[in-house]
């Protein structure tokens, strides 16, 4: 074990958020400080595992919200001196919750926000609802955006990418459970980072400098420990295969350029050097990713014949996803929102928000010498992928002494006849 002294809140808001670090707190055995907030009481009272709080009793009289964001909201509210304490003195806080219903975001933002104004990492595993879910998902990804500038690392988990994976016949709880496990997944290897003496050893530090500064884009993916007999053959294949094509690497906003990429793998005590190096080379690779790679490796008896991969990456954006008005209360807009639901969430639709560039672009562009470089907003293409508008090289491409770039009419002297 490493230093006991590292202190870690993990924080499971609302039904999801509930049901999610509650699964974590059943099966980890490492020191990590559980406490899961609900404004029901018959949700709260079915918790087994970690430490449980009904929140807002004056207000909701412990039967929930219903998706009101204000009422959560004022359930919160009263709570600020108690979170303040429970929050003191972490290193690295870790909030769970589904965004777009009542109390996971109004409990989710009034926590950011304060985790904001001390020094710990602040990492978030946010549920977005399925886009058939409507206003609710369309809530919810704004409020992704909102929260982002205020975290290290913020990692979303669209539901509609759980679809993608399963049966077609496949329940929606199942489809939940899949996604929890990717998360207590998840939270497990980062507390194993913190918590475990590794054969490959990361820690804090390596925590920090990973998801050093606020705001920026993170991704994570995991895989299911699958069985894994023979790591020098197909099994590892698999392995690779299984992470590189994880639906929470293929999502619409997933950050084109990676600055700085985690990954753990755990299995059991015959786990050897030469296939870490290989599933670590092979996950750089197939995400591009030039720098050097930070690898935790853990010995876990419980993955008898199995292997589980965990990786986390992050991309610095030069700025915040979403430039948040007034800079005040983080509940106003969001308020406002939910009175407005249906319109702004066609209108979220129809307009593409100004989004983010990341640093590498911008760098090109300061190339050009303009003075007036921050005078504009900077925009990026939704497809990032595609670099639409992204010149990496202007000279001319020439063939066989041709000018390619020149226009053919031009090149060749054809005179156009205008009527
Ligand atoms: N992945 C996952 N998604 C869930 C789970 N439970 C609910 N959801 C999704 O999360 C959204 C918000 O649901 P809850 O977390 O129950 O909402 P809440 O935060 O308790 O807020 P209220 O609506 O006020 O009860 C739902 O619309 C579902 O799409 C879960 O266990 N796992
Ligand atoms: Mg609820």
């Amino acid at each position: 074990m490493k230093d006991h002294s590292i202190q870690v809140k993990l924080f499971g808001l609302g039904g999801a958020g509930m049901n999610i670090v509650e699964a974590f707190a059943k099966e980890s055995l490492m020191p990590v400080e559980c406490r899961l907030l609900d404004t029901d009481a018959v949700a709260t009272e079915a918790v087994r595992h970690g430490r449980v709080h009904l929140i807002g009793q004056d207000h909701c009289r412990g039967l929930g919200c219903g998706g009101d964001i204000a009422l959560a909201k004022k359930a919160i509210e009263g709570e600020q001196n108690t979170i303040r304490e429970w929050i003191d003195g972490a290193d690295v806080i870790i909030v769970v919750a589904a965004l777009g219903g009542g109390v996971g975001s109004a409990f989710a933002q009034f926590l950011v926000n304060l985790a904001a104004q001390t020094s710990a990492i602040t990492l978030g595993f946010f549920v977005l609802p399925f886009s058939f879910e409507g206003t609710r998902f369309a809530h919810g990804e704004k409020l992704v955006g909102e929260l982002r500038p205020d975290m290290h690392g913020l990692f979303s988990i669209p539901n509609d990418h759980l679809l993608q994976e399963g049966d077609a016949d496949q329940s929606a709880l199942s489809g939940f459970e899949r996604g929890n496990r990717w998360i207590v997944n998840s939270i497990g290897a980062l507390s194993d980072v913190l918590f475990k003496k590794g054969m490959l050893h990361q820690d804090l530090g390596s925590l920090k400098k990973i998801f050093q500064g606020r705001g920026g884009k993170a991704v994570f993916a995991a895989t299911d420990a699958l069985e894994c007999f023979d790591l020098k053959g197909a099994a590892m294949k698999a392995h690779i295969e299984a992470i590189s094509m994880h639906p929470l690497l293929h999502c619409k906003d997933r950050p084109h350029y990676l600055d700085a990429l985690l990954v753990v793998i755990r299995g059991n005590a015959s786990l050897e050097l030469t296939a870490i190096h290989s599933i670590a080379s092979q996950i750089a690779k197939v995400l591009h990713f030039k720098g050097d790679v930070h690898v935790a490796a853990y010995v876990d008896d419980s993955l008898i014949d199995s292997l589980s991969v965990n990786l986390f990456a992050k991309s610095e954006i030069a700025k915040p996803a979403s430039v948040r008005s007034g800079g005040g209360d983080l509940f106003s807009e969001a308020i406002a929102d939910s009175q407005t639901e249906e319109k702004e969430a066609s209108a979220d639709r129809e307009i593409p928000k100004p989004l983010t560039v990341h640093r590498s672009k911008l760098k090109k562009k300061s190339k050009l010498g303009s003075d007036h470089e921050n005078d504009q907003k900077e925009f990026a293409f939704f497809d990032t992928g595609a670099n639409r508008g992204y010149f990496t090289d202007t000279s001319d491409k020439l063939f066989n002494g041709i000018n390619l770039d020149q226009p053919t009419y031009l090149r060749k002297g054809i005179k156009i006849k205008i009527k």
